[in-house]
């Protein structure tokens, strides 16, 4: 069975985009204390009780899972500003999107019996319509217990995020992330993965925390998820994070339906200092660059 890399909460960003444009995946070891991850279970435990199964073969028969960790967790709500998280985010991303939000928050209980995820891209999750040159996503997955080969680690085929969109994987490409409680696997959004099944007599516990270009819809409808009412409570950057900015030039902008404020950046509701992006409302720059128009006529400038 293959091996994914693992790398410490002191290696640098640039090191891990490496083995993440390599083989799709790596594991950061320990980027949550053990009292912390106590907590993080603490916080989800009573949560998952509540929690309906299922539905369908992707989701899981036997496994339980729960979103809007933002607002329910203070652990999710560190983990998501965590800065080696957001250097990584920023070096994957910030190509193709002058911002970067959160797209996920889910924690995935897997039951005894269940059996494996069905492979796949997260990519897909956008149609495959953007093209693979394109990385539309950092996802992670926090282990909250230890993660096992026979209790439902996440399987990951590294290297597949070069291969074709139709080559299968054969079971000897496919590893096993297996980490212990309070670390981390960190993937693009292009590499083949998927829940383990779980033959062992206990849960498995890990939660998603996943990112994406500021100009694309989030997976996770972040505006439900943690409302305004919720978001005041966090820190600027948190709140820019769950898409409370504008994600691009023209993009995002809001209007205050009292007409309080019109055309105005979504910071400016919580009285936030508005981001740079934020203060480029005008649409002439975006016309500019994508026709080479200007108010005169083209090409003029
Ligand atoms: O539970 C896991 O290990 C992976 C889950 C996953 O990839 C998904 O639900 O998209």
């Amino acid at each position: 069975m293959p091996q994914l890399t693992h790398v410490t909460t002191d290696t640098s960003a640039s090191d891990i985009l490496e083995i993440i444009d390599r083989e799709g995946a790596v594991i950061i070891d320990a980027i949550l204390s053990p009292s912390e991850t106590t907590q993080f279970a603490q916080e989800l435990d009573p949560l998952l009780e509540s929690a309906a199964l299922g539905q369908d073969s992707f989701s899981g028969f036997s496994t339980t899972r729960i979103g809007a960790l933002i607002a329910r967790s203070e652990i999710c709500r560190r983990l998501a500003t965590n800065a080696q998280l957001l250097d990584i985010a920023d070096g994957m991303l910030g190509k193709f999107s002058p911002t970067v939000q959160l797209s996920l928050t889910q924690a995935v209980k897997i039951a005894p019996g269940e059996g494996a995820q069905i492979l796949h891209r997260d990519r897909g999750l956008w149609g495959g319509h953007i093209p693979r040159r394109i990385e539309t996503q950092l996802g992670t997955m926090i282990a909250v217990t230890d993660f096992t080969h026979e209790n439902g680690a996440t399987r990951v085929v590294p290297g597949s995020a070069h291969w074709d969109a139709k080559r299968q994987p054969e079971a000897h490409e496919i590893a096993s992330a297996e980490m212990k409680a309070g670390s981390i696997l960190v993937y693009n959004g292009t590499v083949i993965h998927g829940g383990g099944p779980n033959s062992t007599d206990v849960p498995r516990l890990g939660v998603l925390l996943h990112y994406t270009l500021g100009w694309l819809r989030q997976q996770e409808n972040m505006y439900l998820s943690c409302p305004p009412d919720i978001a005041k409570n966090f820190t600027p950057e948190l709140r820019r994070l769950l898409g409370y900015a504008q994600g691009s030039p023209v993009m995002g902008f809001y209007s205050d339906p009292n007409g309080a404020r019109e055309t105005a950046s979504p910071e400016a509701l919580f009285g936030d200092e508005v981001s740079a992006v934020g203060q480029r409302t005008s649409g002439e720059d975006v016309v500019k660059r994508t026709t080479g128009h200007t108010q005169e006529g083209p090409n003029s400038a």
